[in-house]
């Protein structure tokens, strides 16, 4: 085996997602700097509401959420796949109209958003403390002043991508990393009409089944693969029993495909699913549950006005 794919993270999931049963490809790798657009094009939909109910959560309740926090000496706000931050920024601005000095420490995988989001903070908000960090969350909370008090934040729903199990254990490593007191944001997506949920992952325009597709030009592109992608459609489908959206790639033929780089050919049957993503929705009652599982308690339920989406803050 060539020594490139031993070190090529990418190259090691798709063999492993590809040789499953059933198949399956990790959603953390939509996000390529094509993927990347293609999400903003789905935020901009009117279907997708997550990101317009969040949006409003903290371009309104800003000033409450700063009010339910305890911190009266300097503190950090450390926040995980921050973005643009424009969600953020006014949350940010609250804090500084506040008045308790703060640093915001963004951290992101990608150089580029950390790039957008340090100009579009720095001109909204002339003065403010910023340390962005690039690369691993956990590695990046090494090098920070552990002494302040903490706000985390994880806001958009990312979240709902892992399942429970893997949920708990990453809030786990939160946990580990806070001091008593200390408190986190995170952005949840709430169970609603089964047909508003269906709507903003099964878009008519076929922007989230171009998300999903850009997994196979990944690999065409990265492992020199021969995926012919008019022989694979997308589907999703919205449980309103589990709250779960699993998300998934089809093969409308049996066929194989052949990595070069791999050196390896992929069977599928016609039909056979390969799941790309979990979506899920929360209950109030299944975060409490969630909070406690990984020894937090929820402090408040931050809502949009139609309770689409909740930014629930937590503490330890
Ligand atoms: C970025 C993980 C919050 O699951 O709603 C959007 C990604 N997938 N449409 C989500 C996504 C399909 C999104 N998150």
């Amino acid at each position: 085996m060539k020594t490139t794919t031993l070190t090529n993270p990418f190259a090691e999931d798709v063999t492993k997602g590809l040789t499953a049963s059933p198949k399956f490809l990790p959603s953390k790798y939509f996000y390529d700097d094509r993927g990347s657009r293609i999400f903003m094009e789905i935020m901009a939909m009117p279907e997708y509401y997550p990101t317009g109910c969040e949006f409003e959560i903290l371009s309104q309740q800003s000033p409450a959420i700063v009010n339910e926090l305890p911190f009266t000496a300097p503190f950090n706000i450390i926040e995980f796949g921050c973005g643009d931050g424009m969600k953020t920024k006014h949350l940010l601005k609250a804090f500084m109209e506040h008045g308790v000095p703060f640093t915001y420490i963004p951290i992101d995988i990608s150089q580029e958003a950390i790039d957008v989001l340090e100009a579009n903070i720095n001109l909204a908000l002339p003065g403010i403390d910023m340390q962005p960090q690039t690369g691993d969350y956990f590695e990046a909370l090494t090098g920070i002043d552990s002494g302040k008090p903490a706000l985390f934040l994880f806001l958009g729903g990312n979240i709902g991508n892992y399942k429970d199990a893997e949920a708990i254990a990453l809030l786990e490593k939160f946990h580990t990393q806070m001091k008593a007191g200390d408190m986190l944001l995170m952005g949840m997506d709430l169970q609603k009409n089964p047909r508003v949920i269906q709507k903003a992952y099964d878009d008519s325009y076929g922007v989230t089944k171009s998300f999903n597709m850009n997994l196979l030009t990944r690999i065409n592109r990265e492992l020199d693969a021969d995926i012919n992608l008019d022989q694979f459609d997308f589907y999703c489908d919205y449980n309103p029993q589990n709250g779960e959206v699993n998300s998934y790639l089809v093969s409308l033929k049996k066929q194989h495909v052949h990595s070069a780089l791999l050196n390896t050919t992929f069977y599928f049957e016609k039909d056979e699913l390969v799941w790309t993503e979990l979506s899920k929705k929360y209950t109030l009652e299944s975060i409490t549950t969630l909070a406690g599982s990984a020894g937090f308690n929820v402090v408040h339920n931050f809502m949009d006005c139609m309770h689409y989406f909740t930014d629930s803050l937590w503490i330890k």
